[in-house]
């Protein structure tokens, strides 16, 4: 899959949107949609009656400017809207051994699916075939299984609540509990630790907590880039007074400097300085920060008393453990000084409103779990929960990734099975099924034959490549519920299907007229999404469409799939009868612009743990030891990608253009390391004492990267993230802190 890279590199920007922002938004519409239907397309991005944005799950404010999108924004819709087909006529030219070698960027870039495309048995090549023969091979497969159990049902976090809600009453009636979703390599570190701590796997602030704060800690995230809108809210707390600490082992553009491109002032002035205080972490050194800030805390005699006495248990073991930390491991482990911390802490000591976020930087570590438990330790410290303009804020990646998981797309039955059951008919199986890396496992070990993906791109969003791509082959079918061609339309079972269905973007026409779908943001806000476009084809099905019509021809509970299909609006009165906190689901999503759903800790300081307190926890002080000679290598996004889309190949922020394969090192490491900046490297992961994983053909950057840290790009450094280097609790692999070797190539 070698690309032809000629990289060039221009350092670091400082300095994140503005007029370079708007014109590569714009470009890339331009691009992809051409001028009347872009003018058309952008206007409607999270507007009241228009569509949610497919980027971030950022959330979008109360009144809403008329250029609610932003760069990325703009970049992902156009990758949806654009005029460019994959049809018949592409899989005619096109063998499957033809595509197996061409690059992410290229698969992508060809355009939208249009038909229904079945690769056969021996077959090299995808076939169109008629709605009723693919469906009726699924179908057909599923139900030659010994059992439900050798069936996956993976989804993306872009699927609608309404798509989420029948695909795994689908998988339950069927018989299985196997709902692997894009969350277990994602947030799902957030979502156990937070339900352990206060009871509820979600972020307890809103927006308007965001523009109240006075302080707010931006931990492992980048914003600037994969939620360009929080930098407008960033923004706006910072002119209200707030204070704004970034930690990172990167001094990511966006946190540094913002020109806000919705305002003359953003578009033309030099910008608002965002981050008073940027602490360059060492990777993995995070749950060593939070447990010294929570010691100065308790030395300084800065908790909120009544707070911890009243709404929290294990406080006593908590202060025990932390009064003993040790400034040595804590300095090892973060790469920071005494001092630059006690800064931090003394801001967490002084704020009387603290908002901490967080993203992938924390979720994809071995102790991903117990940092951000030690974050949530803090923020009960200071009795920052359930309070005006503070709180815990997990920022999810995918648009509706938090919705899918409300409508219980998840391995384990969710708590209102029962209802489940009963409403129709059926007893929701009660083993729990299959998490994404346990999915990988059981297609490796064949005891998973058949694999069904609505939406994503599993083959290559997973880890340990090799071993992934191995286990889709070894299956008997692979089939896709796809807008987009991607690697896992390449890397097939015996028989492979793709599904191509409509996109947000489009008008989306059924028996009853047009349908809207509703998700949830970030921050537990639920609200329609109304598509406008015109479909990209007439053979294209929505989600819940052909959702339904395999329920129809697989199942015969009598569960009406028809209808559901025709009218979007009984899905919503079921799932209003089922799942907590949706009663009047239609009537509060019909006309206005949505609304919140319960959560106990930010409503009331109610804390739905077996204690009814929220809880302090106790972990131990890890740090990640790495070998002489070997860098902690972290896998992350560049400002051209979303996930496995690569819409191009250049990182304008970080100042890297025409090319993806390169590795970002600190210059002295660089030295230490007898390297120099453009040198080309193979780079091997080491883990457990195998060291078979590299990846080839890696440019140098010499990079103000943390000391002993380095970064490269996701998908292209999958293949060194070990399948069973897993976080501690939730199982998301261990993507952001790898032990690599860079192996100089010899030069000629
Ligand atoms: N345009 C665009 N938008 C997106 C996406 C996209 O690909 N493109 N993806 C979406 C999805 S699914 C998600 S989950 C989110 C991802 O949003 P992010 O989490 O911002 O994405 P990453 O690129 O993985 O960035 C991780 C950040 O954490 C830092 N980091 C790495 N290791 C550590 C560590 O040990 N400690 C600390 N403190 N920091 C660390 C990295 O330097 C980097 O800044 O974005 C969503 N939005
Ligand atoms: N090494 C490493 N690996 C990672 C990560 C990392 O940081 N480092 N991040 C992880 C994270 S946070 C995530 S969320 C996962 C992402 O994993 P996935 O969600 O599986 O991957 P995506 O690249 O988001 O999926 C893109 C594909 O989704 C399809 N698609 C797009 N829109 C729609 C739609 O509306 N409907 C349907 N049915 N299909 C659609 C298109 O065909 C497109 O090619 O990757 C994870 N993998
Ligand atoms: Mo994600």
């Amino acid at each position: 899959m070698a690309q032809d890279e000629e990289v060039t590199v221009t350092g670091p920007k400082t300095v994140a949107a503005g007029i370079p922002g708007v014109t590569a938004g714009l470009a890339a519409g331009l691009r992809e949609m051409g001028v009347v239907r872009s003018a058309g397309t952008l206007r409607r991005v999270n507007k009241v009656d228009g569509f949610d944005c497919p980027g971030c799950a950022w959330p979008e404010p109360a009144h809403r400017h008329p250029a609610e999108f932003c760069e990325n924004g703009a970049k992902a819709v156009a990758e949806e809207a654009t005029v460019k087909r994959v049809g018949p006529e592409f899989f005619a030219a096109h063998s499957l051994s033809d595509l197996a070698w061409r690059s992410e960027h290229w698969l992508g870039k060809q355009g939208r699916l249009t038909h229904p495309m079945l690769k056969r048995e021996g077959a090299d090549r995808y076939e169109p075939v008629p709605w009723d023969e693919a469906i009726g091979v699924l179908a057909a497969e599923l139900s030659a299984l010994d059992s439900p159990d050798q069936a996956l049902f993976y989804t993306s976090g872009r699927t609608s609540n309404e798509a989420a809600f029948l695909y795994q009453l689908l998988a339950r009636a069927y018989g299985t509990n196997n709902l692997p979703d894009c969350s277990n390599m994602c947030h799902e570190s957030s979502g156990v630790a937070l339900t352990e701590t206060i009871g509820i796997g979600k972020g307890s602030v809103s927006l308007d907590d965001v523009h109240a704060a006075d302080l707010i800690v931006v931990v492992g995230q980048n914003p600037g880039t994969n939620h360009p809108r929080m930098l407008t809210a960033l923004e706006k707390a910072k002119r209200n007074g707030a204070a704004i600490v970034a930690v990172n082992p990167l001094p990511e553009a966006g946190l540094l400097r913002f020109k806000n491109p919705q305002t003359v002032r953003g578009l033309l002035g030099k910008g608002t300085v965002l981050a008073d205080t940027h602490l360059p972490i060492r990777i993995g050194g995070d749950l060593a920060l939070f447990q010294w800030i929570g010691r100065r805390l308790l030395e300084w005699d800065a908790a909120d008393k009544s707070f911890v006495d009243e709404s929290t248990t294990g406080f006593r073991e908590y202060a025990a453990h932390v009064s003993a930390v040790d400034a040595d491991a804590v300095a090892a482990a973060t790469g920071l000084s005494t001092a630059d911390i006690d800064a931090v802490a003394r801001r967490f000591a002084s704020a009387q409103r603290i908002i901490v976020c967080w993203a992938m930087g924390l979720t994809q570590h071995r102790d991903a779990v117990a940092t951000i438990q030690e974050i949530v330790n803090v923020q009960l410290l200071r009795g920052m929960i359930g309070k005006e303009g503070a709180g815990l804020c997990p920022v999810r990646g995918h648009s509706n990734v938090q919705g899918d998981r409300t409508m219980g797309i998840y391995e384990h039955p969710p708590a209102w099975s029962e209802k489940l059951g009963t409403e129709f008919g059926f007893s929701v199986p009660r083993e729990p099924g299959t998490h994404t890396v346990d999915a990988i496992r059981a297609m490796r070990d064949q005891t998973a034959k058949v694999f069904v993906g609505l939406g994503g791109n599993f083959a290559a969003a997973t880890p340990d490549t090799a071993v992934t791509e191995a286990a889709l082959r070894g299956c008997r079918l692979t089939a896709h519920i796809s807008t987009k061609l991607n690697r896992s339309h390449v890397v097939t079972g015996e028989v492979a299907l793709i599904l191509p269905t409509l996109g947000r973007t489009e008008r989306d026409v059924r028996g009853t007229g047009e349908q809207f779908v509703t998700v949830e943001d970030s921050m537990s806000a639920v609200h329609a999404s109304r598509g406008r476009l015109e479909p990209a084809s007439d053979g294209l099905l929505s989600e819940v469409a052909i959702i339904c019509r395999l329920g129809e021809t697989l199942l015969d509970q009598g569960i009406p799939w028809g209808g559901f299909a025709e009218d979007y609006r009984l899905v919503r009165e079921r799932i209003a009868r089922i799942v907590p906190g949706f009663a009047d689901y239609e009537a509060k999503v019909a006309d206005s612009i949505g609304f919140v759903l319960p959560h106990p800790p930010r409503d009331s300081r109610t804390f739905t743990t077996p204690s009814g307190r929220a809880v302090f926890t106790v972990s131990a002080l890890t740090a990640i030891e790495v070998p002489e000679g070997r860098l902690l290598l972290q896998t992350l996004r560049s400002h051209d990608q979303y996930n496995t889309t690569i819409y191009g190949l250049d990182d304008r922020y970080r100042g890297i253009h025409n090319g993806r394969r390169v590795v970002l090192v600190n210059p002295d490491d660089l030295t230490e390391l007898g390297l120099a900046d453009g040198d080309m490297v193979d780079i091997h992961s080491e883990w457990a004492g195998d060291e078979d994983r590299h990846v080839h053909d890696f440019r140098v950057v010499s990079y103000p990267t943390a000391r002993g840290c380095a970064a490269a790009y996701f998908p292209e450094a999958n293949p060194l993230v070990p399948l069973d280097h897993t976080a501690k609790g939730s199982h998301t692999p261990v993507s952001k802190a790898l032990v690599v070797r860079l192996v100089a190539r010899s030069a000629g």
